[in-house]
């Protein structure tokens, strides 16, 4: 009798252990799981006083199993953001509006100089060494991702 008042939570906590853990299973196997992007590095250089344009960086990762893709950036520095490609045209650097920019699942992108990068377009004030500002990444899905970026010097290669 008293060995039942003993076993009975323990077999409540066992069932819902069990069950917790097939929800996590479940939820993990399930087809179209999808995560939120991973968002790392994020900086941007500096800019001259009367600059115009500005230009962000950043290591996107899509940890989930569905595609994401970025429709639209926001930003309150600057009038617009866009994500750009840059391309060689027979010697000439352009570049190309990379979006709506696509992130496969597993798959990471990068966004750095000379490569894929985010312009701000129309800057309301010049990107200054140390301070930070946010960009806003709109997903597909209609999640909106709000990202710190970092500013480093004007001549900064990597993330400061
Ligand atoms: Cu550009």
């Amino acid at each position: 009798m008293l060995k039942r008042w003993f076993s009975l939570p323990l077999l409540g906590a066992l069932l819902l252990s069990a069950l917790l853990l097939g929800v996590l299973l479940f939820s993990l196997s399930v087809p179209g799981f999808s995560a939120p992007l991973e968002v790392t590095s994020a900086w941007a250089r500096a800019t001259p006083p009367g600059a115009r344009v500005g230009a962000v960086y950043m290591d996107l990762f899509n940890p989930g199993n569905v595609n994401q893709t970025i429709v639209q950036v926001e930003t309150a520095v600057a009038r617009t953001a866009q994500i750009h490609r840059t391309i060689n045209a027979n010697g000439m650097l352009k570049m190309r509006s990379a979006m709506p920019l696509t992130i496969g699942a597993g798959q990471g992108v990068s966004l750095a100089p000379a490569e894929t990068h985010m312009m701000l377009m129309g800057l309301s004030q010049p990107l200054v060494a140390g301070s930070s500002f946010n960009v806003t990444l709109v997903l597909q899905s209609g999640e909106a991702l709000s990202v710190e970026v970092s500013v480093g010097t004007p001549g900064q290669m990597g993330a400061p």
